[in-house]
């Protein structure tokens, strides 16, 4: 579709919308339904799997409108409290909150849902008196909640009230994941982001049914997050950053309870990691008895990776890693600590092995399951444990003997899903070591059949891994972000029978007057007829 084709749609469905405003306006009492939407349930970002439009049918949100969640839940509360603090800057309604069931206004309910939408996934009906929304757990109506957002105008993403209407167009979707991980990463190392930054891409990836965020949060270049037992790992260790920023660049134990907690609200669940045995030179700095020398390096901000590790033969080294784990995990609730393992370039083979086996069983002692960049499956670990495929390559023999023997891989190519990587060789953020990678590129790959001898059925999933040598603040992070990690994403939730660019370029296109409503940065590519 040509670009003048879509601008005639759309001023079309403008001057619709003007059209039904003013007759509304002119007799007094017509319906909302008569309303023309500006939104169809064929613009969703993930692809839904099955969308039924019913044509002449629309609901408009009212001053009077009522949120209503499922008697007895208070986790459908929760989705309902959050999908209220959603819709009322833009509406400026009050929309209350209330357990109920009657199907006017918005209602989340966790009864009634066909059971292939599983634990995440939700039925959503719009009928001229409100939209409903159905799922078997909170995570569902999360999910659905997600959707309705982007059947409202694009307004609705405003953070100052506009005027309406808040038309949305009838039918129905059905949906449910392709995969049960569909996770962002954020390094906090190289550059460390505030409390409130982290939020905030937490909110912006979310609406994309986002599920996980893997947060770096050690590396050379600083130490993130307060542990108890080894004061200075945070306070020395976390003083610089990549650039010349210096001060306290990390989170107090607190703060970070505080980061978890509002993932949970938001649906997502965080895996921490802290990179070893290599990656390490921030630890090493603080503490000079983790060095095999006892000699500790000065702090580091450069951007070059390798040259660090763990003293293996020292058993301090084991000490001070069941220490970090321990108080790692009593902050995570989720399954998972991620342990690193990439770039071990200054750990001898033997060595790496002999760490890891050292390792895995202190990750299973605090109750929790490993996660490792894909170098660690060397290191044989049990099938629970899930390597992060982040390679350029797209046969990987260890990794292929993983998945044969039962470990579930989680996809992350750096050619394709790396947000770190430039767009084009002009594009002034970013890196291009692995692939300059333009949103098509993002977007058109099988996690499922991408690994050779690696079927979908050995997949966990996906995750775009964020990572900040060159990238200072949020707006740095949203350009990198936006519209890569929508296509990442997509790969995550759509059913593989949905694949087409076309029609997901056209699905983007609609994207962009909400990131300009919610004042989210992104790379007007040229790949995409955007929505002005
Ligand atoms: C690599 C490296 C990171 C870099 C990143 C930059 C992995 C797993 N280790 O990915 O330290 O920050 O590339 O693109």
């Amino acid at each position: 579709m040509g670009i003048g084709t879509s601008t005639r749609r759309l001023h079309g469905a403008a001057l619709a919308l003007l059209l039904a405003a003013t007759s509304a306006v002119a007799v007094g009492a017509a319906s909302p339904a008569q309303a023309t939407p500006e939104t169809s349930l064929r613009h969703i970002v993930p692809a839904p799997v099955k969308v039924t439009p019913r044509p002449g049918v629309t609901y408009s949100l009212t001053a009077g409108a009522r949120i209503q969640t499922q008697p007895g839940s208070a986790d459908a509360r929760k989705v309902g409290e959050y999908a209220a603090e959603l819709l009322r800057p833009a509406t400026g309604y009050r929309l209350p909150v209330s357990s109920g069931v009657t199907p006017r206004g918005v209602t989340l309910l966790l009864v009634g849902a066909d059971p292939k939408v599983g634990q995440e996934g939700y039925q959503l009906d719009v009928t001229p008196w409100g939209v409903v929304i159905r799922a078997r757990a909170a995570a569902g109506l999360f999910a659905g909640v997600q959707t309705l957002r982007q059947l409202l105008p694009a307004k609705i993403e405003a953070k100052t009230r506009q005027s309406g209407p808040w038309t949305v167009p009838g039918g129905s979707v059905l949906d449910y994941p392709r995969f049960g991980h569909r996770g962002a990463m954020l390094d906090v190392a190289r550059h460390f982001f505030s409390v409130d930054e982290v939020k905030r891409y937490i909110d912006q990836i979310a609406a994309y049914k986002v599920n996980y965020l893997h947060l770096h949060l050690a590396d050379d270049q600083g130490w993130r997050i307060e542990i108890k037992s080894w004061p200075r790992l945070a306070t020395y260790g976390g003083s610089v950053e990549i650039g010349p920023g210096e001060g306290a660049l990390y989170y107090t134990q607190e703060q970070y309870k505080g980061l978890v907690k509002y993932a949970g609200s938001r649906g997502i669940t965080i895996i921490p990691e802290i990179d070893m045995p290599g990656h390490t030179n921030a630890a090493l700095a603080s503490y000079p008895e983790l060095n095999c020398d006892g000699v500790a390096p000065p702090l580091y901000d450069g951007t070059e990776v390798g040259f660090s590790s763990l003293c293996i033969d020292k058993p301090i080294t084991y000490k001070f890693v069941d220490d970090v784990l321990r108080e790692l995990a009593a902050l995570t609730p989720g399954p998972f600590l991620h342990i690193g393992g990439d770039e071990a370039h200054s750990t001898s083979e033997p060595d790496f092995k002999t760490f890891m086996d050292k390792v895995l069983p202190l990750v299973a002692k605090h109750g929790k399951l490993a996660m490792g960049w894909h170098e660690f499956v060397k290191t044989n670990p049990a099938t629970s444990a899930v390597p992060q495929f982040w390679g350029t390559e797209t046969v990987d023999a260890d990794v292929a003997a993983a998945a044969a023997r039962g470990n579930k891989i989680l996809m992350s190519p750096a050619v394709k899903a790396y947000l770190d990587m430039k767009y084009d060789e002009n594009f002034p953020l970013g890196q291009d070591w692995a692939a300059l990678i333009e949103v098509k590129d993002a977007y058109d790959w099988n996690p499922g059949a991408y690994l050779k001898d690696v079927p979908e059925s050995a997949i966990r999933g996906v995750e775009a891994p964020l990572w900040t040598e060159t990238l200072a603040d949020s707006s740095d992070l949203e350009q990198m972000a936006f519209p890569r990690l929508p296509a990442i994403a997509e790969l995550g939730w759509s059913p593989q029978s949905t694949h087409n660019w076309d029609d997901f370029s056209k699905r983007l296109a609609y994207q962009a007057p909400r990131w300009k409503a919610g004042g989210v940065k992104f790379y007007p590519s040229t790949q995409v007829n955007w929505v002005k």
